[in-house]
């Protein structure tokens, strides 16, 4: 009896020896109330929970491990864990994430998330293992619209030669030329002097992100050009993925689903309340002809879509009722 409960233990031993304890580090841009912070620390505190406390995930905000093209390069190194990004930066890199991102492709916020919910979106994630990220999940990030400093944009003719931030993706530079902008891709920390000193005219984002960085205290018309609802992705090394054993894994995944529910609660009250301070902030909020935008996205599609499994992407996304 002695001997069989005395290997129990030394069995007990080695099985919590296999199975490391691991505090992963993940990366944000956004400051500490930020819903796409919250949620990964939510993900974390889920996680701590499905593993008995041995894995739990520490959050570095406000872009202290670096800006997203930074955190993308470590994560893929295995010297970031996890790092939670825009699809726009990984565009270049996994080309099934410029899906979400065309023009005027979602109908509406529900649309996004059931095409995102479904086979489609798990198709995106799955399809950055190549490139050496697990990808967990999507966030929610509202529809972007075109703020700008000096006039209010009320149709398509308002952009011409309009020097325009964009994200750093091949595919949001022709967006943005396509509405005969000159796109400037920069990242994002850089935005707010550059709409300061003049370098950019406007600037396009969600409420958000337009209040959370004071960007309407120097472009104040926010233009709801909508043009597009590129959402959040959550990435996981690959590298570090491999080393996990397939309970933590489905563990991890678990956890990254659950803080999707929590994540879009959060969204949707931050969009209004981000709403209200920007208006009280002297933003004025532009109706815009969007109809002029939408007809000179074709070439855009065109030329970023040539991809066949793209297309047929594309094509089942709007089929999603
Ligand atoms: C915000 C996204 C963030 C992007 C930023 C940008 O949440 O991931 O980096 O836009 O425009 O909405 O760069």
């Amino acid at each position: 009896m002695k001997t069989l409960s005395r290997i129990a233990a030394a069995l007990a031993l080695l099985a919590a020896a296999g199975a490391q304890a691991t505090e992963f580090r993940s990366s944000d841009i956004h400051p500490d109330d930020y819903p796409t912070v919250l949620a990964v620390r939510h993900m974390g505190e889920t996680l701590a929970r499905l593993t008995n406390g041995r894995h739990t995930i520490k959050v570095f905000a406000k872009s202290a491990l670096g800006q997203e093209k930074d955190t993308i390069e470590q994560t893929k190194l295995g010297a970031l864990a996890m790092t939670r990004v825009n699809v726009a930066p990984m565009n270049n890199i996994c080309p099934a994430t410029m899906v979400p991102t065309m023009p005027f492709l979602f109908r509406s916020t529900d649309h996004m998330r059931k095409v995102l919910d479904g086979p489609i979106g798990d198709e995106i994630l799955k399809s950055c293992e190549e490139q050496g990220f697990v990808g967990l999940a999507f966030y929610d990030s509202g529809a972007r619209s075109i703020y700008s400093v000096k006039k209010p944009i009320k149709t398509i003719a308002d952009v011409k030669g309009m020097k325009i931030r964009v994200q750093q993706s091949d595919l949001w530079v022709a967006l943005m030329e396509a509405m005969g902008a000159n796109a400037t891709p920069m990242p994002f920390g850089e935005v707010y002097t550059a709409l300061k000193t003049g370098l950019v005219d406007a600037a396009e984002n969600n409420y958000p992100s337009y209040e959370s960085t004071r960007h309407f205290e120097v472009a104040k018309y926010y233009n709801r050009t909508e043009h597009s609802m590129a959402p959040e992705i959550l990435l996981f090394s690959r590298k570090t993925w491999d080393t996990l054993t397939p309970q933590d894994q489905a563990a991890i995944r678990t956890a990254a689903k659950e803080s999707v529910l929590f994540m879009r609660k959060l969204w949707d009250e931050r969009e209004a309340r981000s709403l209200a301070i920007v208006k009280a902030g002297g933003a004025q909020v532009i109706d815009v002809d969007t109809a002029s935008f939408r007809a000179a996205m074709k070439p855009v599609y065109e030329k970023f879509l040539k991809d066949p499994k793209l297309q047929d992407m594309v094509r089942r996304a709007g089929e999603v009722k």
